[in-house]
């Protein structure tokens, strides 16, 4: 049908009160308060500033060789995006966000009244930051808390243990979550998709508040942006989720438009769009509620913000802020700002958004301009004050990496073993016992022989989906924050059938399907486990980690550590790897993911292992990425004796196993893999009369060398095997450390059967790709030991790697 598509008008700086019309709204103090706060914010990176480009500030020296991304001339946009902000609403930020955090922090002092300060601040780090800014202090709770907060900021950024994050943070990943003040984020755009998470706990685990994600404007043509965007524009959170579940996700969108990328300018020279509110105009009907406002007026923002709340309470989220601002500091201290005109910086200064609110603040007879001078002074001397602490070795020490060299590596995961990231009752659809896959599964044969050991028909073994199934409806029914996500994930079933039965037990804010988006997928889920909750998200095929790879290499593994070990990351990344749908459907890539540190790998190839892992990712805090493989979904439980248990068990991630005893070779695999090697050894066994010890890796990482050391002791020789293309795989690395661990006992070197650097071909050409049983035989008789007969099909000799490698195949 023919028609046309309508946009409402979006609102661009309305805001038009003046300070006496506002005196209605705010009372003298409040509106002195939000000067005193923007001056904080002023003062303090002016300080930094210093700093980096003459080495001291009044008359203190310091070097400081980390970064400092100033946001001088934004300080109204921070002070007013944060003025009405609750304790209970978070804020994620950029590189730049120095300004955000101490706007919400002084917001939250505000706020809290004493005991929870105090509360606050004892309660950290067991009172580590208090106990520096307390020491010859006597004044009040909320000027220590002001002192805690610029302190701990300031000693974050220069990587003092005694900083918000331990140093381990530092100035552009800066936060403190009791404020409300969620991860900043050195990736632009890393936070438009993490925030968006975040709202989701929130209406997920009915958490009161909201959640901000301040961005930048060159941000707005990232990835995760308009990714979580799109999350959050989701109609199903309208449409399809029911009762007080419904409704928009209580997210802001806040561009903090100060019109320049590093140099670039975003109105025309990188971007299309004029003015970044323009964008909400195409997501959804509701326009985001997109607006501009001026940013350079403290109280036009916090107009704006009261009017947005009221649209978030109303679950009318998400909502789009441009907030139109202007930095004189360029990207860094380095910076020349040789892409701007001096005339254009004066211009901007001239209307120096502290110098017109201060001048409109003394018009008004709010303040005198003696009052606003002396608020500036007493700030300068607490900048005096925090730097002397924060640089004295003796009261804010870095951690001591000498005298404990492990302690970085102790914070990288948080292993610790929860079975409920809350109590309380979880949203599930019938007791399990009524779900029809449970009482399907309850029919199979949890072993996949008689006990003649003929194999039971396929459809009547209890298959490896089902071990995936069994430990998440289990948790699902345990932790009530427990999510999952992914594409198709609902009423399809999942898509290899893993879901099946969970869409009847769960409701749709437990279980959903999400947009295409896979840095979404992971972003939010991301966010979501930093606010406390359990999620599982899914990539349908290990191909699309690409998609995602900022979020699974730059955010997932590394939040815990940097964060000082303030969150945790209970995420359980489902990624399958395909098979039979070629190049951009059936890659391995485990070691891309185990290569990257703060990620635990594991891939099961057997129900028990793989309800046993999945149980122990459940149960643990860290971000796991858990691989299955298409090709063995199907598969019945061959090795476990009495079959695959009905009850909860775990399998501690990083021990192998050995599937088949022997004492000529070890053939130590990862995922389905295993299967052809156990062919292989069949085949060893009858044909050469060789005995071969096969191992399941089990889990890349964590990985315990122990009991293949152990294999090899006995056997002498050892072939690792995968379906990852073997040049720089994983299991390159267990073969360089078994040659290492086990030299003295090895016969030979340890061999790698991987798969073929080439793309994966069409499924009736793949047995020229992936290992197949016959090339253990061949690495052997070539490698190893020859075998007396044997004409190899596959060139193992060394010429020939030689030759691949030139060639680079
Ligand atoms: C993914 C990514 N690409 C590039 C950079 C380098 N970089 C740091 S800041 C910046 C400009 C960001 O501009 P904007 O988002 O507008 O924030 P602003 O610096 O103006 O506050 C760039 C390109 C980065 N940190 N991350
Ligand atoms: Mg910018």
């Amino acid at each position: 049908m023919a028609g046309e598509i309508n946009f409402q008008p979006i609102p661009v700086n309305q805001y038009a009160k003046t300070i006496k019309e506002e005196q209605a709204n705010f009372t003298n103090e409040e509106l002195v308060r939000i000067y005193h706060d923007m001056v904080v914010i002023r003062e303090f990176e002016t300080m930094l500033n210093l700093i980096k480009t003459t080495g001291e500030y009044s008359g203190i020296a310091y070097d400081h060789p980390g970064p400092a991304h100033l946001s001088i001339g934004q300080e109204a946009s921070a002070v007013g995006m944060a003025y009405t902000l609750t304790v209970d609403d978070f804020i994620f930020g950029s590189h730049r966000s120095h300004g955000e955090i101490l706007a919400k922090g002084l917001s939250a002092i505000h706020q809290l009244d004493e005991p929870a300060l105090m509360q606050v601040m004892e309660s950290f780090f067991n009172g580590t930051v208090l106990k520096v800014v307390k020491k010859d202090f006597d004044g009040p709770v909320k000027e220590l808390a002001r002192r805690f907060l610029i302190y701990g900021t300031l000693a974050e950024i220069f990587a003092r243990e005694t900083g918000f994050n331990k140093g381990l943070g530092g100035s552009m990943h800066a936060f403190f979550t009791p404020f409300g003040v969620y991860p900043n984020n050195a990736i632009v755009g890393g936070s438009g998709d993490i925030a968006v998470g975040a709202a989701l706990y929130k209406k997920v685990n009915r958490k009161p508040g909201m959640v901000v994600a301040n961005i930048g404007d060159a941000s707005m043509a990232c990835g995760p942006v308009w990714e979580g965007i799109s999350f959050a524009a989701m109609d199903q959170f309208t449409q399809l989720w029911s009762n007080e579940m419904k409704g928009g996700l209580p997210v802001i969108f806040n561009v903090m438009n100060n019109q320049y990328g590093m140099g670039g300018q975003t109105c025309g020279e990188t971007m299309g769009y004029g003015m970044a509110a323009r964008i909400g105009a195409g997501v959804n009907p509701e326009q985001m509620h997109a607006e501009r406002v001026d940013g350079y007026n403290p109280l036009a923002v916090i107009d704006a913000y009261r009017r947005k709340r009221q649209l978030i309470e109303a679950k009318k989220g998400p909502v789009l802020l441009e907030v139109l601002t202007y930095r004189f500091s360029g990207h860094s201290p380095s910076d020349a700002s040789s892409y701007r005109s001096k005339e254009e910086v004066e211009a901007w200064q001239e209307q120096d958004c502290i110098k017109t609110y201060a001048q409109s603040l003394t018009d008004a007879e709010v303040a005198s301009s003696e009052k606003l001078e002396g608020i500036w002074a007493e700030i300068k001397t607490l900048m005096v004050d925090m730097l002397t602490l924060a640089i004295n070795d003796e009261v804010s020490p870095r951690m001591d990496i000498r005298k404990r060299p492990e302690q970085i590596g102790e914070m990288i995961f948080s292993n610790r073993s929860v079975e409920a990231m809350e109590k309380r009752q979880p949203d599930v659809n019938h007791p399990l016992a009524e779900n029809p896959r449970v009482q399907q599964i309850a029919k199979k044969e949890r072993f996949a022989f008689d006990s003649a050991g003929k194999p039971f028909s396929k459809m009547k073994q209890y298959q490896l989906r089902d071990g995936i199934f069994e430990a998440i409806v289990d948790r699902y029914y345990k932790d009530p924050t427990l999510v999952a996500y992914g594409e198709e994930n609902r009423d399809w079933g999942g898509a290899f059938a893993v879901y099946r039965g969970l869409t009847e037990a769960l409701p749709y804010h437990r279980l959903f399907n999400s947009p295409i988006s896979e840095a979404s997928i992971i972003g939010t889920a991301i966010g979501y486990a930093m606010c406390g909750g359990r999620v599982i998200p899914e990539i349908m095929y290990c191909d699309f980690l690409g998609r995602c790879g900022d979020e699974v290499f730059n955010q997932l593994p590394k939040w815990q550590a940097m964060s000082g070990n303030v969150l945790t990351m209970p995420v359980v990344v489902r990624v399958s790897v395909g098979s039979k749908y070629g190049a951009q459907h059936s890659q391995d890539w485990t070691s891309l993911v185990a290569h990257i540190p703060g990620l635990k790998v594991v891939f099961p190839a057997t129900p028990y292992d793989a309800k046993g892992l999945m149980n122990s990712a459940l149960q643990g805090t860290d971000p796991v990425i858990y691989f299955e493989s298409q090709r063995i979904y199907d598969i019945g439980e061959q090795f476990h004796e009495g079959g695959v248990p009905e009850g909860y068990y775990e399998i501690p991630f990083g021990e192998p196993d050995i599937k088949r005893a022997g004492k000529d070779v070890t053939i130590l695999t990862i995922g389905a893999t295993l299967y052809r090697a156990l062919e292989a050894a069949k085949i060893l066994d009858e044909k050469y009369g060789l005995s071969a010890e096969v191992i399941d890796a089990r889990s890349l990482v964590p990985f315990n060398y122990e009991k293949v050391i152990e294999s090899v002791k006995k056997t002498g020789r050892i072939i690792v095997s995968g379906d990852a293309n073997s040049r720089g795989s994983f299991l390159n690395e267990l073969a360089r450390n078994i040659t290492e661990l086990a030299f003295n006992y090895l016969d030979a070197p340890p061999v790698v059967v991987g798969s073929r650097n080439w793309i994966t071909p069409a499924y009736e050409l793949e047995e020229a790709f992936f290992p197949q049983p016959e090339w253990f035989i061949d690495a052997i008789h070539e490698k190893i030991v020859p075998l007396k007969g044997h004409v190899p099909a596959q060139n193992y000799t060394d010429a020939e790697q030689i030759r691949r490698a030139k060639l680079g195949v």
